[in-house]
């Protein structure tokens, strides 16, 4: 069986300061990265920025300072929202960066090799915001001002000499991948709206340009610069770095398992970049899957919009980890979704202060008082105390392959109704009342601590700090977190000491309690 595993988020555009849009796809990949990771896979998890075009340089040139000095310090602040998301991205690739400008020229000079690649002229309309060519069918005029239908960018008409790329000659081969491989694009509803585009019939695409410096130098033309789009994508590659299609990296990572996108960027990863692979004969990703988006009332949260929601202000508000966990649960994955800090709230105080640690503390506090602050011995097993373990074995695979589709929203439900069952459990076998049947209490007090590690190692991939903090009582570190293990019922060993813990998550007093 394949044992690696690798993951992409989009590469960001450096042209503000992250947002919460950004924070949600980067959690959704570290989620995906960490559950891989705890289930045995070796995970190469790629975030990073996209930092030419002429978005960027306009961008720099309102600064008033230079393009590269403007990138450098944008980037930067993407690297540390990596770090304060506590993200296992094992590399974060600038697409400024030599290694990259030496992957896409490189993959610019195969297709042009292949003849997918000739010179004229693009006379059309352009988004800036989008980095993306519109036809006449794709906009409309509000106000006398014209914008993309899709995306309300507004759009600029441009008249110059191009680079094309055949994007019409792959348009045949496209249909056929998606068929032979129904996975290619999803969630579902998003597949068909690929293949209708692609259906409707490509037109050849306009790979560079000539009007503005800020990019990677065609080779051998030195007037032009490379599409955006086909320098971006290519992060994916160059950061295994591709050309060196022997290299380790590259053997072992490629094809990507997944790049995780939003819907906004579908087309560039859906259409444009496997055209591009397929052209210079690369084997394309396995899935790209399209998120929906964060909204700000009924809108999508955008810098061009003006309704961002600050990604540190609510984790200085709140923590890390409530974030990930609202946004992972909240969030119906593959919709579109909306933040509320009253639902943020009710997320902490009812799942994971309630529901998870309380059942921690509860827990602890009993098995301190009536055994001695050990995982007990003398266990055995009833129906009750089995059914319930249980449950974690026999779902083990169901679990994995619902990650395999990216059913996050099943995964959270079965940690929910987990916990409901556990504090359900706990309650009904009324261990307090065992005092006298020492062998009852006991099994109970066990089948207790082995819910929460298992449910704890379940947390790890969504709430990583405090899961580690958890497993504490066990004395267990990152490195034994190992899915796998959900399968054994004796996994805690009989007779060790466990440790008391700090409060989990404190509760947000709210004003109407
Ligand atoms: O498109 N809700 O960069 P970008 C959810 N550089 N996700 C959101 C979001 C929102 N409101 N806003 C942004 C680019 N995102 C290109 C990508 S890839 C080769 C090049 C997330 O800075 C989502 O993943 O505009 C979206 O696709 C991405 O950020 C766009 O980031």
């Amino acid at each position: 069986m394949d044992k690696n595993f690798y993951i992409t988020t989009p590469i960001y555009y450096p042209s503000a300061k992250p947002h919460m849009g950004h924070a949600y796809s980067s959690i959704i990949a570290d989620f995906f990265a960490r559950f891989k990771r705890i289930d045995g896979f070796n995970v190469n998890f790629l975030t990073g920025t996209d930092e030419h075009g002429l978005k960027i340089q306009r961008a720099a040139e309102k600064k008033g300072i230079g393009t590269l000095k403007f990138c450098d310090e944008i980037s930067e602040t993407f690297r540390e929202l990596s770090k304060i998301l506590n993200l296992t991205n094992t590399d974060f690739i600038r697409t400024t960066e030599e290694r990259h400008k030496l992957s896409v020229q490189h993959l610019w000079n195969e297709l042009e090799k292949n003849d997918d690649i000739y010179l004229s002229k693009y006379s059309g309309w352009y988004s800036v915001s989008d980095e993306a060519f519109y036809t006449e069918e794709e906009i409309e005029e509000i106000d006398g001002i014209k914008k993309s239908i899709s995306s309300k960018s507004t759009v600029e008409w441009v008249d110059e000499e191009s680079y094309f790329f055949r994007l019409s000659k792959w348009e045949k081969p496209l249909l056929k991948y998606y068929k032979e491989n129904p996975d290619f694009i999803s969630p579902i509803s998003r597949k068909n709206e690929v293949i209708s585009f692609v259906e409707s019939g490509l037109k050849d695409l306009s790979v560079s340009r000539k009007s503005f410096s800020w990019g990677i130098k065609v080779p051998n033309n030195n007037d032009h610069v490379i599409y955006v789009w086909l320098d971006a994508l290519t992060n994916y590659i160059s950061a295994l770095n591709y050309p060196n299609t022997t290299d380790n990296l590259f053997k072992s990572f490629w094809p990507a398992s997944i790049h995780l996108i939003g819907k906004d960027i579908l087309r560039f990863h859906a259409v444009y970049w496997p055209a591009f692979l397929l052209a210079s004969k690369l084997p394309l990703p396995k899935k790209i899957y399209g998120h929906g988006w964060i909204l700000s009332g009924d809108e999508k949260m955008s810098k061009s919009k003006g309704n961002i929601l600050d990604p540190l202000e609510i984790i200085n508000l709140y923590g890390l980890d409530p974030l990930r966990y609202y946004l992972i649960k909240e969030v119906s994955f593959g919709n579109d979704g909306n933040i509320s800090k009253e639902r943020l709230e009710n997320c902490i105080n009812s799942d994971l202060a309630n529901n998870f640690g309380n059942l921690c503390q509860r827990v602890i506090a009993f098995t301190f008082k009536n055994c001695d602050g050990k995982v007990p011995d003398k266990i055995d097993f009833q129906k009750e105390d089995l059914k319930i373990l249980n449950n974690f074995k026999s779902n083990l695979d169901k679990i994995r392959k619902k990650i395999d589709n990216q059913d996050i929203n099943f995964y959270i439900n079965f940690i929910v109704d987990t916990l409901f069952e556990s504090n359900k459990y706990f309650n009904d076998q009324e261990p307090w009342k065992k005092k006298i049947e020492i062998e009852r209490l006991n099994t109970i007090v066990y089948t207790s601590l082995e819910i929460i590690r298992k449910i704890s190692i379940m947390l790890y991939p969504i709430i990583p700090q405090s899961s580690l903090k958890a497993l504490k009582i066990f004395g267990l570190k990152e490195n034994d977190i190992k899915f796998s293990t959900l399968e054994n019922h004796n996994y805690l060993v009989e007779g060790r000491s466990i440790n008391k813990i700090d409060i989990l998550f404190q509760k947000i007093e709210k004003k109407d309690d």
